[in-house]
């Protein structure tokens, strides 16, 4: 029986998995197959071929996939966040890890079968850098891939770990076995900064205070920030996250120097986010209760990532900086989303 070639995409019903789905069934012809413990909103699933619910733990549930499906493009965007993985880290290292090491081999797998590399797209994440203190970040300014990689959180070790459990996969897999094995699986890892939604909240990050702030100031809600307000860390627009991923799928392997690579967009502080949120919703109710302990999370990541890899081997160039952001797409649909 000839198997019908797919995209999975894990984590599908998260807030990449949002985006990711609609542009993917607008532009690609692959039919999407997706994965997850929860269910998609019924809209989103009108737009897949299958929606299987389940465990990316559950091996015969993988199993049954790659009986089915041949897969060739995989979209892995299943993961515990950085203060939820705090709360739990065996629970993390489950998911993100395991979880990972299952999905590779399923790709290993399925690249054998059908002969052709699984092109494999990881999100990772600033979280993967790990700043010793302040004076250290903020001379540090944009940090490039392969400086300060020593994460101070479950969340972050799990990241750094699985881009490294990838860059294996693809160059060095069964190293010493007497066929070549390696190159089955195409790795292409993203470092996302924080990533702000106009249509969904996040949940289990630490980089939530800047969507929280607005989607409160858009409800009428108040809202304790629980960072302080001299906070600065990378963070993109949803479109131009989910656009990257399909741009670096897209991209010719050949141009590829890395498996890993930093994208950023902007970078404002708490207090500068504030502003602009009070600017468009002048009876916000914003105020500073800092949570020393996530504070510390955040003062562990970069002011800002050195992107000029991913601009130069496969042409990433965001289309929305911090005005065009909030003026041209969170503002307007979040407004809208509260009416
Ligand atoms: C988190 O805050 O954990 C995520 C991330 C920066 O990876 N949004």
């Amino acid at each position: 029986m000839l198997r019908t070639p797919v995209v999975l995409i894990t984590g599908a019903s998260g807030e990449i998995g949002h985006g990711l789905i609609t542009s993917l069934s607008a532009h690609n012809h692959r039919r999407i197959i997706t994965l997850d413990v929860k269910a998609l909103e019924p809209d989103l699933g009108k737009l897949v071929h299958q929606e299987v619910i389940g465990s990316i733990l559950d091996v015969a549930l993988l199993e049954r996939i790659l009986a089915e499906y041949e897969v060739d493009l995989v979209f892995h965007l299943a993961a515990l966040l950085s203060t939820r993985s705090e709360f739990t880290p065996m629970a993390a290292h489950q998911v993100n890890v395991e979880g990972t090491l299952h999905l590779l081999e399923f790709a290993q797998r399925q690249g054998e079968s059908h002969g052709r590399p699984v092109v494999f797209l990881y999100p990772s994440s600033i979280a993967a850098y790990g700043l010793p203190d302040l004076p250290t970040k903020d001379r540090a300014g944009r940090v490039l891939e392969d400086d300060y990689n020593t994460p101070s959180t479950m969340y972050g070790c799990n990241k750094l770990y699985c881009e490294h459990l990838g860059r294996y996969y693809a160059r060095h897999y069964k190293r010493l076995a007497p066929e070549t094995l390696a190159g089955k699986v195409d790795f292409r890892a993203i470092r996302f900064p924080g990533l702000i939604s106009a249509v969904t909240v996040p949940s289990g990050g630490t980089s939530d205070f800047a969507p929280e702030m607005i989607h409160a100031a858009a409800q009428g809600k108040a809202f304790p920030c629980f960072a302080r307000p001299d906070t600065r860390i990378p963070f993109m627009a949803m479109p131009d996250g989910v656009t990257a991923l399909l741009q670096l799928a897209a991209a010719p392997h050949e141009n590829l120097t890395r498996t890993v690579y930093n994208i950023g967009a902007f970078n404002p502080s708490a207090a500068e986010i504030e502003a602009i949120v009070r600017k468009a919703f002048p009876f916000a109710e914003i105020s500073y209760q800092v949570d020393v302990k996530r504070q510390g999370i955040l003062d562990s990541w970069p002011a800002d990532v050195d992107d000029s890899a991913a601009r130069h081997d496969w042409g990433f160039t965001p289309q929305y900086d911090l005005d065009r952001a909030f003026d041209e797409y969170l503002i307007p649909t979040i407004r809208q989303r509260y009416r």
